[in-house]
Parts: C-alpha cells; structure tokens; sequence
C-alpha cells in the first residue's frame, strides 16, 4: 500500500487557531475536571485528593504557560540582555497558592472548587514543599525569581533538578534523625522536560593539543567520561505581570552511546551499574549549609550544571543572533549565587579559547563582563576551596586555564601594584599554598566578574575590609552592597492574607509592587481601632500555631503567651545555644522566685542541623531535653513552655513568622552576612531582638531604635576582645547567674546523665567559647528583660510592630533585583503584552 507522500503533509498546517482557556469559574471548573479525566485518567466521583491537586495545578498551569511562550519570544525578539542566575541552592517551598495569588486565578479557583465540593485551602496544604535547598541562600534565590518575573526582567535561573532535597528531619528521644526527602516521588505537575534541549558535558580525561585550519595550537580534551543533562523548566509566575521566566534544572543521565558500547558487549549488569552511576549526579543535595564540603560528587555537581547551563546560553547565542563574540556580554550576563557555580568562569574560557578559536585576551574579557559574583558568608570554613589534585582529575584542562588566569593576574596587576612582593602573591594568588594545594574559589570568583557584592551594608564594608584588603585596593570599583530582600508575595500577601487585607483597605494595593508605600501605614500605628484589628490577626495566627505545636509537638500553648521565635539552621553563630541559656535562666528564676511578674513566653525554635555536625546536633538535644523538663514542669505552669518544631522548612515559617511577636536574630556581630528571616518577622509585626549585625544594622535604622532591641558586643568590640585574648572563665566565675545556668546544664537535671551536654558545656568553657556566647549573655538577659516590660503593655507593644510592618518596604525583593539589575547587570524591563 502506498500512500503519496504530499497527503502526509497537507499545505495548511493542522494546528487549530491558539485558544482563550478563559478564567471564568466554568472555564476552570471545565479544565480540572478535563485533568482528572483526561490527564489522570480518574472517575469525577472517585479521584483521590492529590488527582484533584494535580488537576488543579495543571488547569493553573496551562494558564500560564503561554504567557511564559511569549515572554521567551519576546526575550528572544526584542534581543536584550538576560539575566542568567546559577545557583546550586532553590528554596521554592509549595508553587500552587503563590501560582494562584501571583497570577489573580485564587478566588476563581477557589470559587470552581468549592462548586465541586473541593476545599482549596486542603489542597494548598497537600503540596509537597519543593526543598531545593538548604537555608537563606536557596531561599533568596527563590525571592529572586519571583521579583525577576515580577519586575518584567528577562531571566532564567539555572540549577539542579535534586532527586532528593534537604533531607525530613525527626525527633527520637529530643535528637534529630534524618530521612530522605523524596518530593518528587510522584513527579510535579509544575515541572516540564525539555528533552531537545539535552546536554552533554565531559569530566575526567586528559588534556592533548589539536591545530586550527591556521595552524593554530588549541588544547583538546580528550578521553573523557560523558554525562547527559536533560532539563526540566519550571514556570515562574510573577505578581501582576504577564513575565513568566522559567527556572531550568538539570537532570543528570547517562550516556546512551557510552552504554551501547557495553551492552554490545554482553555486561548488561555493568552498563546499567555506569548508568546508575551517572544518575547519582543530581540526586541528593547537599544538607551542608556554610561549610564546605569537600567531595568529589560535589564538585562533579558543580560543574555539571554550570557546563549544562552555559551550553545552554551559548546555544541561544549562537541560534538567536549572528553576532561576533565580542557582542556575547550584551545578550548575556550571568550571575554567581555564591562560589558554588564559580567553575562558570574557566568553562566559559574553555568555551571561547578551545571550541571558538578566540585569543585570550578577548576571551578573558568576554567573560569578565558577563559574569558577577554574590558573595554569601564572611566564615573561613565556608570559603570553597578545592584541593588541586581532585580538580586535575576531574577537570584537567580547567585547572590548566585557572594557572594561566592566575599567573597573568600575578605577574601582571598584582607586580605592577606590589612589585616583588612575594607575600602580596601568596595572599592573593588563586592557590592557595598554605599546607597542601587548593584552588580558592572566591578568588576567582571576584577576578574572572566584573562585580562582587556582599548581601548587607555590614557585610560589604567588611568584605572589603576584611575578606579581600588587597582585592579591593586593585579593583574598588568591582566592589557593591547590594542588601538582600524576601518577596512580600510569598512573606505577606500569601502568608499573612488577613494582614495583607487590612494593609490594602488601609493604603491601597499599591504597595504589593511598591513596598516603599508600606510607610503609609506609619499614621496608623496611632490609630487604636487600627492597632486592634492588627492585635486579633496577630492572635488567629497564634492560634493556628498553637493548634500546630499541640498536633507535631504535644505541648498546649496558649496564644496570649509572649510568642519568642528561633527559625533559622542550627549553627554555632546563630547561637541557638544563647537563647538556651537565657531560658535556663528564666526557669531558674522562676523556681526561685514564684511569683515574680513576668509575661507568660513560649520559646519556639525551628532548625535543621547539618548531619554531620556534632555540636549543632548537641543543641538541638539539649534545647528538646530543656523543654521536656520545663513543659512537665508544675512549678513552671503556663509561664514558660520550650517547643521544637521537627522539620522546619518554608511552609513551616509560613506558619510560624505571621504568629510571632519576637524575632530572635542573635548571631555574634561579624558572623550573619545578613539573614532574610529577620525581614520576613519584621514585616509581619514580630520586633526584633538581636545585635548589631547583617541587615539587623539596616533594619534597626529603617524602623527605628525606639522598635526593636538591640544588644551585644559590636564587631569593632568583638575584634578588640579576641586581640586582647577572650577568656569565657572571667565571665563565668563574675557572674554567678551565669555559672549556675551553666553549671546546671552540666548536670544530670536535664536527662539523668550529665556527660548528654558535655559537649555543649565544653564549647562554652573548655573550648574557648568561639561565639562569645558568654561575653553577651548578661547583655542578652537584660535586653530580654525590657521585652517582657514592653509586652506588658499592649499597646505600646502593637503600636510598635505596626512600625515595623510600615517600615521594612526597603528590603523588599523588587528593590534588591531593581539594585541588581541597575548597578550590576544593567538590564532593562520588558513588558510582555
Ligand atoms: C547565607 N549564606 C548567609 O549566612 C545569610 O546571612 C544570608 O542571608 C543568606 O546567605 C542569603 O544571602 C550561606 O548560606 C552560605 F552558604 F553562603 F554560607
């Protein structure tokens, strides 16, 4: 049988003219019920509640994207510059309410599910968190995308698509215990393959020259071991605007032609072993969070992404436009989320310099004004660094281009400034020589960028000052603060609806895209009927906490008590332990002294450990050993309870920030680079007590000093203390508060064995105290001591956290990305239509 070829393709095409979904309840009612059957092949009357928020999802899904089709069109079109953002790290939490609040559909799916006898509010709650992530620099990045799409600025964020994300945390006998976080067990709707955008990277191998048709030397890599990238695209929805980016993550697969070798060769069992090798890339993030982990997978993950993604804009570049090389920094600027993609700088150089014949020096100057650079954390452990031998292995002809980087940087600016200064070479050369060979990452970073920026005012002078003297003599102008910000979408208008209602009757809608308007709230704070609508939304949030602790902590809380609140990663300079201390004191102040007047308080923590730190996870069992003794308490009663919430994540500080009235940010002045979680509890009325570092600086000068408590050494103070030689024991034996809150938790009061702190007792006396825990407590108990009189007065009280919701409109994602794309990438809106 043969059928003529031209009755295959007919000369009018067959796709049908594009339709309007329409977002009229029927219309959407219509779509997720078309899902449920057509999609999942479910029965209406039979589909279980995750049919029903699958369905829900992909009828929000289809409407948005085309507006993400006509956004890239557009990008592409108009030919403007994209923002390119790698990071290892996305925190993006659940996507369906933001997906819902962003796009207006809430209120017409809400409507269309409840006309179906579906509860959204239940759905919304059934979504796995999407925990990409470890801590702040995830989350950032995932308040970056939402302002991206938001401020209509072409974009595309760059990562890994984790099989595994941050591991489920529990408790067993007040310890943590960890467990794998398999979100993605039953795929996501929210998450499109892009199997024709696949990309092969190399690793390993060795390095061989090959010449051009000019006879040219370039270097080859050669026998190298291969890697497949398949993306996925998550759309990225923005507040009120038709920008829809997408966030690209990699999947890691095997090679298909490495393994058809071995399969032809009869080992079966061995090609599916190297396919389940080349998978273990993306499968597991990494629970390190500021410290540097030193492993090879690590690294190969690095740069798998980073040589996926760059192919990827290179790809667009080389389709998109004819345009010579030179012309690359104009369509594409890319920035580093930390050193973690940093191995960016010598790919793209391997790029240019190897598969593009380009000279060096043009090569060099490509990359250096395409690339920029954050820098997240000021902590020595957490400075990457990798040890030469690892990197030659795994990418040999990387380290090659990062010694000629580095020689033509020390013979050439670094000579010319300090000639024959041997030790200047050592300080600021890209190895570093010290015992071993490493190659130091955040070197790089701020030499092959034409930007590095800290995340706070503090931060940045303290980069300058500290971190990189001799950078910034060379290159000043490389140097900028830009003040990191959370999206008050998400922190706010998602989490706090009721907060954000009354703040719209109030000033107007303006202020979800313009949060400077916030301060029009300021007049209200004298307002009293104003002051008590604020105090009941405060109230049904800590009620709804409250229900939450008694179900996941067994502990009955009442929401009148003082709700005093720790949310961040376990880590020794946030000094969790020193707000341990503190409630150790309180306790025994109560037992001692009955009937003192002080306010009720329940102390609330929330922190994930890194696995493998040991002392980090003594806290956390000795804070959960605390609270045991102190909630069975009769003594105590209602006037103190401790909980630890298990598994804290976004969603869960969706529901603890809005029912907060104390912000703990007390890490050791010089340590915080800047935190978001402050900003997120301020804004949602919780004051803030906390010393004068990272954005606290910032925020204690936006709302005031007269709203929020500021204690503790200062950096300048905590540098004088440790060159005159820190000694925790003068403390201890000076204060007697002190000696006896330490002395108890050395005891077996808490667990029936004294050597379970240890541990912790050690840190704070033998060990030296590394966080001045000691040095600020005093400070601490009196600065607490002005909470408890400040919350006996209500109104002061309120009045103060209306304050603080009015004030906070400075760290507001837009105006961090607004900075970004002004001083940094210098990249114009582009309204989609
Ligand atoms: C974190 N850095 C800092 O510790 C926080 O202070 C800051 O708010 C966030 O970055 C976002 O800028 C890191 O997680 C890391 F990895 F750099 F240490």
């Amino acid at each position: 049988l043969s059928i003529p070829l031209s009755s295959l393709s007919p000369a009018t095409p067959m796709t049908p003219a594009p339709c309007d979904l329409g977002n009229s309840t029927e219309a959407i009612k219509s779509s997720i019920v078309n899902h449920v059957r057509f999609t999942l092949g479910a029965y209406v009357d039979s589909a279980s509640p995750n049919d029903w928020w699958v369905a829900t999802c992909l009828a929000v899904r289809d409407r948005v994207m085309d507006s993400a089709t006509k956004s890239r069109t557009l990008h592409r079109k108009s030919g403007v510059r994209r923002i390119h953002y790698l990071s290892l790290e996305y925190l993006m939490g659940r996507l369906l309410e933001n997906n819902l609040r962003n796009s207006g559909l809430y209120d017409s799916v809400k409507q269309a599910l409840s006309e179906m006898g579906k509860d959204l509010d239940a759905l919304l709650q059934s979504e796995p968190d999407m925990g990409l992530g470890n801590g702040g620099l995830g989350r950032l990045a995932a308040c970056f995308m939402d302002s991206l799409s938001t401020m209509n600025l072409p974009a595309i964020g760059y990562g890994i698509h984790y099989e595994f994300g941050l591991f489920r945390q529990e408790f067993v006998n007040g310890r943590q215990v960890e467990h794998p976080d398999a979100w993605m067990r039953d795929g996501s709707p929210w998450k499109i393959a892009r199997p024709s955008y696949r990309q092969r990277v190399q690793l390993y191998g060795r390095v061989t020259q090959r010449f051009d048709e000019n006879g040219n030397p370039h270097a080859q890599w050669v026998d190298t071991k291969c890697l497949l990238g398949l993306p996925w695209d998550i759309p990225i929805v923005g507040y009120d605007s038709h920008t829809v980016n997408v966030l690209r993550l990699w999947q890691a697969q095997a090679d298909e032609d490495f393994n058809f070798k071995i399969f032809n060769e009869g080992s079966y069992i061995e090609a599916l072993r190297e396919k389940a090798i080349a998978e273990t890339v993306s499968k597991v993030l990494y629970p390190n969070d500021a410290t540097e982990s030193g492993k090879e997978l690590r690294l190969v993950q690095q740069y798998f992404f980073v040589a996926c993604s760059l192919a990827d804009i290179v790809r667009r570049f080389k389709n998109g436009y004819s345009l010579p090389w030179s012309e690359f920094p104009s369509k594409a600027a890319i920035q580093l989320n930390d050193t973690h993609p940093a191995v960016a700088i010598p790919e793209l150089m391997r790029i240019l310099l190897d598969e593009e014949n380009l000279d060096w020096g043009s090569a060099w100057k490509i990359c250096q004004e395409t690339f920029s650079y954050t820098n997240h954390t000021l902590l020595p452990e957490a400075l990457e660094m990798w040890s030469v031998g690892l990197f030659e292995r795994v990418l040999p002809r990387h380290l090659q281009i990062i010694y000629r980087i580095n020689a033509q940087f020390l013979d050439g600016p670094v000579e010319a400034r300090w000639p024959g200064d041997a030790a200047k070479k050592r300080v600021l050369s890209l190895i570093d020589e010290r015992g071993g060979k490493y190659v130091r990452m955040a070197h790089m970073s701020v030499l092959g960028g034409h930007a590095t920026n800290g995340v706070a005012a503090l931060h940045t002078r303290l980069l300058c000052e500290r971190l990189f003297p001799e950078f910034h003599e060379l290159f000043p102008e490389r140097f900028v603060n830009i003040t990191n910000g959370v999206t008050f979408r998400r922190w706010l208008d998602v989490c706090n609806p009721q907060l954000s209602s009354l703040i719209t009757e109030t000033i107007g809608e303006g202020w979800k895209k313009d949060a400077s308007k916030l301060r029009g709230l300021d007049a209200s704070a004298d307002d009293a009927g104003f002051r008590d609508r604020y105090r009941a939304i405060k109230r049904h949030h800590k009620v709804v906490l409250a229900k939450i602790i008694q179900d996941s902590c067994g502990v009955c809380v009442s929401p009148d008590a003082l709700f005093d609140v720790q949310i961040k990663r376990l880590h020794e300079y946030k000094r969790q332990h020193l707000n341990l201390l503190n409630i150790v004191t309180l306790y025994r102040q109560i037992l001692n002294n009955p009937k003192a007047d002080f306010h009720p308080r329940v102390f609330i923590f929330g922190a994930k450990a890194a696995p493998g730190y040991f002392l980090a996870k003594n806290i956390i069992h000795a804070i959960n050993s605390l609270a045991n003794k102190v909630n069975n308490d009769p003594r105590v009663g209602d006037k103190l309870k401790v909980v630890f919430l298990p598994n804290y994540g976004v969603s869960l500080a969706e529901k603890i920030i809005p029912a907060a009235d104390l912000s703990e940010q007390i890490s050791t002045a010089g340590k915080e680079a800047s935190g978001t979680g402050n900003m997120k509890l301020a804004l949602n009325g919780a004051l803030t007590i906390g010393t004068l570092d990272g954005a606290n600086v910032e925020i204690a000068e936006e709302v005031g000093d007269d709203n929020i408590f500021i204690f503790g050494l200062t950096v300048e103070q905590v540098t004088d203390l440790k060159a005159r030689g820190y000694n925790p024991w003068e403390y201890y034996w000076n204060n007697e508060a002190l000696r006896d809150t330490i002395d108890w938790i050395g005891s077996d009061y808490f667990t029936g064995h004294a050597h379970d702190f240890k541990p912790l007792r050690d840190s704070f006396l033998e060990h030296g105290d590394p966080y001045l825990c000691l040095a600020d407590y005093q400070m601490y108990v009196d600065a607490q001591a002005k909470v408890d009189a400040a919350y006996k007065q209500p109104e002061l009280w309120t009045k103060m956290a209306v304050l603080n919701t009015a004030r906070v409109g400075f760290f507001s994602s837009d105006r961090t990305i607004q900075d970004y794309a002004d001083k940094v990438w210098k990249l114009p809106q582009v309204a989609v239509p």
